[in-house]
């Protein structure tokens, strides 16, 4: 069994890293706090990495802080490095990859169907709704007590991966888990507002923006939005800000596909995709431009002119619109 192999694995090391993609989200940031506290309770030296800083929505979590960013080079002490919520290994971030690149002891913790399966131990469930599900199941097999902290960072990660357990990954035995997470010290009243009613003002401005200019094509089946590089200097806005404008633009009635592109500083651009229809893979139209996900919610980046890569993906994207 899987979850007693990794278990042996942590028995056996002391120094314990834990890392999750760039750009962290609530699932990539609360998996990485929970694994870390629980192991920190199990007597381990555990050091949390991220390429990218904790998104300031997250940071009230209990221990958010000792996520730091990436050491300079790999320290010697660390003997087992633990990857979450990260489907491949190039999403962990062009420094990581470099840092911990030829590590010996690596353990992949994901629910990405489309997970490569890099790490010497792979725990992956496709299926799972979330990283934070994956490592509540884990973390209860091998008896580990759920404290408030940990209750608080995995119902972060399952909440905010399911979009508040509406998208159909949610199963009873999700909500049987978040239930269990409530009993363990989840203030639910308290969580949900930190986490989705303190937006801040940058990123609201952003949402308008988003509606003043998208696009709904396609017979009102796909909505999309570009932000050019400069549009993004002029309004001042970072990367915390562009996060889940996707999730704006597939709420317009009707429609079932919708893409978000955003010109990033490094020359390349940012896809982020979503279905309604399940009968439309966004998992298999980005595949087919180097990116990955899930199903419903799916993602790329890609080098090149945002002009050039939004013709080519969004006909990708009308072709399979037009055969279903
Ligand atoms: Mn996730």
């Amino acid at each position: 069994m899987i979850y007693d192999t990794i278990l042996s694995l942590v028995q056996q090391y002391h120094h314990i890293g834990i890392i999750s993609h760039f750009r962290p989200d609530g699932d990539a940031t609360g998996s990485t706090l929970a694994l870390g506290l629980a192991l920190e309770n199990m007597g381990k030296a555990v050091s949390m990495w991220n390429e990218d800083a904790v998104p300031a929505r997250y940071a009230f979590l209990e221990g958010s802080d000792k996520i730091s960013s990436l050491p300079e080079v790999t320290p010697p002490e660390l003997e087992l490095l633990i990857c979450v919520d990260t489907g491949d290994w190039k999403r962990l971030g062009d420094r990581a990859t470099v840092l911990f690149a030829g590590f010996p002891r690596i353990i992949n913790i994901d629910h990405h169907g489309t997970n490569t399966c890099y790490g010497h131990e792979n725990l992956v469930e496709g299926d799972s709704a979330a990283c934070g599900f994956v490592l509540y199941n884990m973390l209860r097999h091998w008896g580990c007590e759920i404290t408030p902290a940990i209750a608080n960072a995995l119902y972060t990660a399952i909440s905010t991966d399911t979009g508040s357990f509406q998208y159909s990954s949610t199963t009873p035995e999700l909500m049987q888990a978040a239930a269990a997470l409530l009993a363990a010290g989840v203030d639910v009243g308290d969580i949900n507002r930190r986490i989705y009613q303190e937006i801040p003002l940058s990123t609201l401005m952003v949402n308008r923006e988003v509606l003043n200019h998208m696009v709904v094509e396609c017979n009102g089946m796909l909505s999309h939005y570009s932000m050019p590089a400069g549009r993004k200097a002029e309004l001042g806005i970072g990367p915390e800000d562009t996060k889940d404008l996707v999730d704006i633009i597939r709420t317009v009635q009707g429609v079932r596909v919708s893409v978000i592109f955003e010109d990033l500083e490094d020359g390349r651009i940012r896809m982020s995709l979503r279905s309604k229809d399940p009968q439309i893979s966004v998992a298999d139209i980005a595949s087919q431009f180097g990116g990955g996900g899930h199903a419903m919610a799916a993602g790329i980046r890609m080098k090149g002119e945002l002009e050039d890569v939004r013709t080519r993906v969004l006909a990708a994207i009308r072709e399979q619109l037009n055969t279903k």
